[in-house]
């Protein structure tokens, strides 16, 4: 396979619900969109992660468009590529930048599969036809509309709630949820709300039977993740701490967690996801994918993602509906009865759609 060129996209768009974590709110989500064409003029879709501000991690969309245009890009346009898993290598004399390098990666996926003709869940070596799916949601105004919002998505069949809290806004609205839902299979997300000063709080969850508490502590508490996990009982699950399957191996070993949310921007792409799931299954820590409120692009990848055998647990891969009035792929992703349907057609299984992406973009580029 060759690269011949690499369109880079700008988009904007506006989300259904202005989105609340501890860190803050957004209701207009920037990315990028890449688009990778070889010889023939076959294309392969990948999607940034990164947000416009740093807070979820170092990263931003201005951070990813110079490191794709400066770097990355040049770096594998017209090379031979026999396999998208020699991209990581390729891009290895540049350090981190992991979201830009997951975007331009999975556009090589997306490109491979196709030039195969399969679909990319079947490429990664993905097992399942359907994945379940779940729903995170952000922090509400009040307990009662966060009741109303959960009530919401279960009717629509979502299989298991994640709510965000932070210090002041977890256990007495936790108390509240479970005594409406005494048996929804829920979870709650701190994104580093949390220091081991918050032990004993944090030890008041275990009354709850949460499926698990993710990422209370500092993206680099690794070690008192591990001391916190000898105190609850309730299975921690890491997110921001985790960029690499060396951090997996840390994590493992030291026991700071037991269950991990995988993010493919998160640890730099498909290939660094693959190692990592299968030292994951080899310890029996299960994985689900995470969400960062992606476009139809990188919802698509998340869907294939999903179909490894050990992602265990319903991830945060919602339907495009819940974000988007109009989401950039055709067909749009749809969940039924708590689940996605792994397409079966070549690559991501569905076409982004040109005349929406048009409308969204706000400033494109094409690297030859
Ligand atoms: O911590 O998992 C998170 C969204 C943006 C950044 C971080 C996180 C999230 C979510 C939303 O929880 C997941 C989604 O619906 O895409
Ligand atoms: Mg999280």
């Amino acid at each position: 396979m060759r690269i011949k060129d690499v369109t880079i996209r700008l988009l904007k768009m506006k989300m259904k619900f202005n989105f609340t974590t501890s860190y803050g709110s957004m209701q207009e989500k920037e990315f990028l969109l890449l688009e990778a064409k070889n010889e023939d003029g076959l294309s392969g879709w990948g999607e940034g992660d990164a947000f416009s501000v740093p807070w979820y991690t170092e990263e931003t969309v201005k951070t990813s468009m110079h490191m794709l245009e400066d770097f990355l890009i040049p770096a594998i346009i017209n090379k031979d590529i026999n396999h998208p898993d020699e991209v990581s290598e390729i891009l290895k004399p540049f350090k981190r930048n992991h979201m830009a390098k997951a975007g331009i990666e999975g556009a090589v996926w997306d490109l491979f599969s196709k030039e195969k003709g399969i679909p990319l869940s079947q490429a990664i070596g993905g097992t399942k036809t359907k994945i379940d799916v779940g729903v995170s949601i952000g922090i509400q105004k009040t307990a009662d509309e966060l009741l109303q919002v959960i009530e919401q998505h279960l009717n629509e069949g979502y299989k298991r709630i994640k709510i965000k809290i932070k210090p002041g806004q977890d256990i007495e609205i936790i108390r509240h949820i479970r005594k409406h839902f005494p048996h929804v299979p829920l979870m709650a997300d701190a994104n580093s709300a949390y220091s081991l000063k918050d032990i004993d709080r944090l030890k008041e969850l275990d009354e709850f039977d949460l499926m698990m508490i993710e990422q209370p502590l500092a993206a680099d508490d690794i070690i008192d993740h591990a001391k916190l996990q000898r105190e609850i009982s309730t299975p921690i699950c890491l997110d921001e701490s985790i960029h690499s399957y060396g951090d997996v191996k840390m994590a493992i070993e030291l026991g700071s967690c037991k269950i991990i949310n995988m993010k493919v921007g998160r640890v730099g792409g498909i290939t660094e996801v693959k190692r990592i799931h299968d030292l994951c299954e080899k310890h029996q820590i299960p994985l689900w994918c995470g969400g960062m409120l992606e476009g139809g692009v990188g919802r698509a990848h998340n869907i294939a993602l999903s179909s490894l055998p050990n992602f265990i647990l319903p991830g945060d891969t919602s339907g495009s509906s819940r974000y988007w009035n109009k989401d950039i792929i055709e067909p749009e992703v749809i969940v039924r009865n708590g689940s996605i349907l792994v397409p079966d057609r070549p690559g991501i299984g569905y076409e982004p759609d040109l005349q929406t992406i048009k409308q969204y973009t706000v400033l494109e580029k094409t690297l030859k």
